[in-house]
């Protein structure tokens, strides 16, 4: 709507054209009509019925509708000490089917986000290769390319869940995640251009960010599936996501995908630096820490009811959802439980199952308005299951941070909102 006076009125419509949606949607399971509040709304002459909307010149680049305006990346304040090291959260109980939306993909940056032009931008590989090679952007896109989608999951997702139950949203506890169709050339593609020697064994790609962030990653990875990404859901990487450039590194921690990809470095083993030394390493209870735990573990959680999106309807006919994703390979089987764990039902897989994805999940229930816990639990194609927290914290204590893919319970009230809770 262009017309600033109409707004309130508005909103107060579409609140009743909901409602209706909403009464006749139970009626008709019900197998009864009735006329319910929301009869009126589809009589009322509305705005949007008598005035002409916005013509093809408006909107050269397209926006949700003003009425999503609250879906978008939240942070957490007590986490952004400093918005330029710091990560906001995806939106996950207000998405759905498995592809995150440009604009909603959670973000983690190291030193802000860098703005590059693609002009000066320049992709080196150097090291342990045959011939040392710069390459532009235009070089880049000369390369024969292929299409995949694949989650982006930062190891310290769920982080600050370890210890108990914390943060009320499930774009909070598990929004450290995105899945992206990207667009980018083998990586493989682009060592063998530059002749990798045969004593090589590691890369090391480094980000053009002032953070000039790097990782150690196996040569077999590298040869095996990584990309070199320019495009994500089909248009360019946004600066967010490291425009013009950046490392897609399937199933394996958030940290190594590099944005902003400016050099690969090829060794004969891994370099130890920060990213891989004091932080992404696994404190356990004897002091020792876990290192190198890069591929990320099947996982899943319910998005839809959560803290954020509490049922609305006292009873009946009601969608659970969810996502599951397993840096290992597929999702073979998600069970959902409303009864913290006791008995578990099968959930219905839908949509494209693919490797190292996100799938969704649904559960069509009906729900007898009592109180609920409500947990999934993935099992992954390699016959991997989620853990529970309890399982995971006997294993790996709780100094960690990282790799918390424990079950998630959420504690639906009577009277349809949600809290996250845990039960032992
Ligand atoms: N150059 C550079 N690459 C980076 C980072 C960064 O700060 N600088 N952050 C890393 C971390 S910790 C994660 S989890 C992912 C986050 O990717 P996203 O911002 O697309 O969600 O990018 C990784 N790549
Ligand atoms: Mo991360």
């Amino acid at each position: 709507m262009s017309d600033g006076t109409g707004k309130p009125k508005t909103t107060t419509s579409r609140r009743r054209f909901l409602g209706a949606g909403l009464a006749l949607g139970g009626a008709a399971i019900a197998g009864k009509a009735h006329a319910g509040e929301g009869e009126a709304a589809i009589l009322e002459k509305k705005d949007w019925n008598q005035y002409l909307g916005d013509g093809v010149d408006a909107r050269p680049y397209g926006h949700p509708s003003e009425f999503e305006k609250s879906v978008v990346r939240r942070n957490v304040a007590w986490l952004t000490a400093d918005p330029v090291s710091s990560v906001n959260f995806t939106p996950l109980h207000d998405l759905d089917g498995i592809i995150t939306p440009n604009g909603l993909c959670f973000e983690r940056h190291h030193a802000g986000i860098a703005e590059v032009d693609p002009a000066q931008h320049r992709l080196m590989i150097n090291g342990l290769v045959d011939k040392q090679m710069v390459f532009t952007m235009a070089d880049i896109m000369r390369f024969p390319r292929e299409n995949r989608v694949y989650f982006l999951e930062c190891a310290a997702n769920s982080g600050m869940e370890w210890r108990g139950a914390q943060l009320n949203g499930c774009q909070f506890t598990h929004g450290m995640i995105h899945n992206v169709m990207y667009t980018g050339v083998p990586l493989k593609l682009l060592l063998e251009e530059a002749g990798v020697k045969t004593n090589a064994k590691w890369i090391m790609p480094e980000g053009a960010d002032a953070s000039a962030m790097t990782r150690s990653v196996p040569l077999q990875k590298a040869m095996e599936d990584c990309l070199v990404a320019f495009k994500m859901n089909g248009e360019a990487l946004r600066p967010e996501q490291g425009y013009p450039l950046r490392l897609v590194v399937p199933g394996w921690e958030g940290n190594m995908w590099v944005k902003w990809l400016r050099r690969l470095e090829v060794g004969d083993e891994p370099w130890h630096h920060r990213e891989e030394t004091s932080k992404y390493t696994d404190l356990l209870e004897n002091g020792k820490a876990r290192r190198f735990t890069w591929e990320m573990d099947a996982k899943s959680v319910i998005t839809n009811p959560s803290p954020q999106a509490p049922l609305l309807h006292k009873k009946g006919q009601t969608v659970i959802t969810g996502i599951a994703w397993s840096g290992r390979g597929t999702i073979d089987r998600v069970d959902v439980s409303i009864d913290g764990g006791r008995n578990w039902m099968p959930a219905r897989l839908d949509g494209p199952s693919l490797d190292k994805s996100m799938h969704r999940f649904y559960v069509d229930f009906d729900w007898d308005g009592s109180p609920l816990l409500l947990q999934s639990r993935a099992m992954d194609s390699t016959g991997y299951v989620q853990p529970t927290k309890d399982q995971l914290r006997a294993e790996r204590g709780t100094n960690s941070i990282y790799h918390n893919n424990g079950i998630q319970t959420w504690h639906v009230k009577a009277n349809g909102e949600v809290e996250n809770v845990e039960v032992s």
